[in-house]
């Protein structure tokens, strides 16, 4: 039984060729898996269902098509796209899991979640991650007119970016006391995230020295990233993103 890890591939307009390499890869290496996990940040950012643009409709028919082959599809929701619902969720035919997710990888209890959770130093974010869930402020965001929420949407990733300038990388990075706490909360020894940017397989040492697998898969961008999981195979892969000719 074969099961695919991706997250952070930030699809937009701007980025064609992220597109066509997403589709291609759902084209090809999902086809030949049984379950594939989404682990955030699949989109740029997202407003709403309701917004339904070209992109959206691209990625929703590609998404359905590879279900309809027999692909289980299973998303976990990102900090740039948390506004996905049932749906959008409904009409890809993937599954929405929980904030973090517990199943069993590889013969190990796992734990697979977007990362944003696990950097816990960053305050200034969990304010805003804790800011956004207020369903009353969802609600209000949701009907608003999509030209205000996408000028809304590009306020906020610009405060991001320039926001990321004033912290340090550590801060930016999961915390690793979070990430201790996280795994003995939930009796684990593998844990898949993304978020971050920075793929690795890590060695983590729990109490009793127990030892645990930290697996961070990589954003897309000059290079696609994913984890493949095969029986008791576990590969991070990756390799360029070429323009088709
Ligand atoms: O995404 P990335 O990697 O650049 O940075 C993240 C954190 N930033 C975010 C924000 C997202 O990039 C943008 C989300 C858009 C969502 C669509 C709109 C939905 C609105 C719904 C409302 C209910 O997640 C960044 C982290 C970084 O990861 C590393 O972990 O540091 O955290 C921040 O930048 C948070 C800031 O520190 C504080 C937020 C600034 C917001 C400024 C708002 C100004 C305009 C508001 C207008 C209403
Ligand atoms: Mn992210």
């Amino acid at each position: 039984m074969t099961k695919l890890f991706i997250a952070d591939l930030h699809l937009s307009e701007n980025r064609p060729d992220l597109t066509d390499a997403f589709i291609r890869f759902l084209e090809t290496e999902a086809r030949a898996a049984e379950e594939l996990y989404i682990l955030g940040d699949l989109f740029e950012f997202w407003i709403g269902d309701d917004e339904q643009s070209p992109l959206q409709q691209q990625v929703t028919l590609a998404l359905r098509a590879l279900a309809e082959h027999g692909c289980l599809l299973f998303y976990s929701h990102g900090n740039r796209d948390f506004m996905i619902g049932k749906r959008f969720a409904q009409e890809c035919q993937m599954t929405l899991l929980p904030p973090i997710y517990s199943c069993e990888l590889a013969g190990e209890k796992a734990l697979l979640l977007h990362g944003d959770l696990l950097c816990t130093e960053d305050e200034a974010y969990q304010r805003f991650r804790r800011i956004t869930s207020w369903p009353w402020l969802r609600w209000l965001f949701l009907h608003l007119p999509l030209s205000r929420r996408v000028k809304i949407a590009q306020q906020i990733r610009q405060g991001s970016r320039q926001g990321k300038q004033q912290k340090s990388l550590r801060i930016m990075d999961v915390t690793p006391q979070s990430v201790v706490a996280c795994f003995e909360q939930h009796q684990a020894t593998l844990m898949i995230h993304g978020h971050t940017h920075r793929p690795k397989i890590h060695d983590v040492e729990l109490h009793l020295r127990i030892k645990a697998r930290r697996i961070v898969l990589g954003d897309w961008d000059t290079h696609l990233w994913y984890l493949k999981i095969d029986g008791q195979q576990i590969d991070l892969l990756s390799r360029p993103i070429t323009t088709p000719e």
